[in-house]
């Protein structure tokens, strides 16, 4: 019998489980049947983003956390497809930091081209799993939402790739009860333009915080503050931003914070994270982490310690993004087929071991660019996944967090070349802070919306 393979997700790490088996096949190997469940009417996961939020027309969870107007918070030559560049999607030289939706347009384009839709169940989502020891199978049980029909399905291994930045964390504050203006989470952020002339608190320290920060300070906010609960992001901010330590308490719509200041605000956007949640898998199968680069549980960051035939893609904290999900899809892939064999369980434990003890001592983000990139470096290493230049973007990442404290509102301006195909990026017709309008069609076609054409 052939061997069966489920997948639970089609964002970008599904996708990467797709290609890989296809890439696998183009050169000849029998591979697996394979089944892969999307809760969504379409794949790109967080990519395929909506204005819904709460809950979507099927009554599931909203998944995507993105927003209009999100462009990439990093470059992206550091995400390139090693087997699918920009320069074969895009036929031309394009900026280094683009919109959500010509992102989308590419992780799409590769997984066209591949035809591996097929393998897709769309609007369906995974309500349970159980496995049997004896058999070792999984036995899946999917809703087709459309339907409305509840079925099950039997895998051999079952990739779990469902993402780990739609369940918000949401801490409790003293007062918030009663803030009287807008209270939400980032997941729920859309837009920014209604916070223009508005008082706007953010709660957390990363991402997101920074991100939805300059976002509306961008659209008109009169002023923007951060609350930090370990340390600031130190940024060189517009005037009108400021970093406070933690929020104590709320009292109506003042807010104080840990060093005896308070402020007043309008509205309060909780950026405090996400939790790995898997509510369709059982206890013993469900990852538990906070956001890190190197979960524990997990031997190369994919495969479960204690059942080797579960894997995870995706579950770590990112600075390598789509590049990164392809070599762990190869990986995942390989093993499945039997062309790695994998040690036993005291040695996975010890090569676990040995990446949560370095992950401990990383001293900054510099280092933490370079831990990322060694984990991608031993697992491309071990398939046939095309090599490209990892120095060089782990060079590119450094650079990266350089450029966003030189200027957190121009960084998005700068471009970099590519170490898949040697291309330098082109300059984007509009800056950053005067792009109002994030389609792919304005993307691509312009016209400029910089007043001051040819600054730059
Ligand atoms: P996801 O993209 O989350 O996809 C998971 C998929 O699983 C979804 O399609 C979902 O519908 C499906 N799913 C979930 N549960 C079920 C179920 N029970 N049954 C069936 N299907 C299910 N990365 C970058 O490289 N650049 C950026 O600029 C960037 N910005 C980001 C901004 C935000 C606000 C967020 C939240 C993330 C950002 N990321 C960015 C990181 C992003 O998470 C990754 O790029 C990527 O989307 C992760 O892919 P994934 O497939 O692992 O997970
Ligand atoms: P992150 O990167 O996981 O960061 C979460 C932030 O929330 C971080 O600064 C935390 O502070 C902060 N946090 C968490 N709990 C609290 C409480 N209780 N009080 C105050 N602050 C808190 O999530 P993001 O959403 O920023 O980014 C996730 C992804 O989305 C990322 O890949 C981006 O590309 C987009 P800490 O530093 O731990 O003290």
């Amino acid at each position: 019998m052939k061997l069966r393979v489920g997948i639970i997700g089609a964002g970008p790490s599904g996708m990467a489980q797709l290609r890989a088996f296809e890439s696998a096949r183009q050169l000849g190997a029998d591979i697996p049947e394979i089944v892969c469940f999307e809760k969504q009417s379409d794949w790109g996961g967080q990519w395929n983003s909506s204005w819904r939020t709460g809950l979507d027309a099927a009554g599931e969870p909203v998944h995507s956390s993105m927003y209009r107007h999100l462009w990439s918070n990093g470059p992206k030559e550091c995400l390139e497809f090693a087997d699918y560049t920009f320069d074969e999607h895009f036929g031309r030289p394009i900026s280094s930091y683009p919109p959500r939706e010509v992102l989308f347009d590419y992780i799409k384009g590769r997984v066209e081209k591949s035809d591996v839709r097929k393998y897709v169940r769309f609007n369906t989502t995974a309500r349970w799993v159980s496995y049997n020891e004896q058999t070792q199978e999984f036995t899946v049980t999917v809703e087709d939402l459309a339907a409305q029909k509840t079925e099950t399905h039997v895998f051999d291994k079952l990739v779990v790739s469902v993402g780990h930045f739609s369940v918000p964390h949401v801490p409790q504050f003293d007062g918030i009860n009663s803030f009287p203006g807008e209270v939400l989470h980032a997941h729920d952020f859309r837009g920014a333009e209604r916070f223009a002339g508005k008082d706007l608190l953010l709660i957390g320290s990363s991402y997101s915080a920074e991100d939805i920060g300059m976002q509306s300070h961008k659209m008109g906010a009169k002023s923007v503050t951060f609350s930090y609960r370990s340390g600031p992001m130190g940024f060189d901010w517009p005037e009108s931003a400021v970093e406070r330590p933690l929020v104590t308490r709320f009292e109506g719509r003042t807010a104080h914070f840990s060093d005896g200041t308070t402020g007043e605000f309008d509205a309060v956007v909780l950026c405090t994270g996400y939790q790995h949640k898997y509510p369709f898998l059982p206890a013993e199968l469900s990852l538990k982490s906070k956001n890190v680069l190197y979960p524990g549980n997990l031997y190369k960051g994919v495969i479960w310690q204690d059942n080797t035939n579960l894997f995870y893609l995706g579950a770590q904290d990112q600075y390598y993004t789509f590049n990164m999900f392809d070599a762990q899809a190869w990986f995942a892939r390989d093993v499945m087929l039997g062309r790695i064999e994998l040690p036993a369980a005291e040695e996975r434990a010890a090569d676990i071991q040995v990446w949560l003890e370095r992950q401990d001592a990383l001293p900054d983000h510099d280092a933490e660019a370079d831990y990322q990139t060694d984990y991608l470096r031993e697992l491309i290493a071990l398939t046939d996944y095309p090599e490209f230049d990892l120095d060089t973007v782990s060079a590119l990442f450094k650079q990266w967090m350089k450029d966003k404290e030189d200027d957190i509102l121009g960084y998005r301006d700068n471009i970099h070349r590519s170490v898949m195909t040697g291309t330098m990026a082109a300059r984007h017709h509009t800056r950053w802070i005067n792009a109002m309008d994030d389609s792919l069609q304005r993307y691509l076609n312009g016209p400029s919306q910089d007043v001051d054409t040819g600054a730059l």
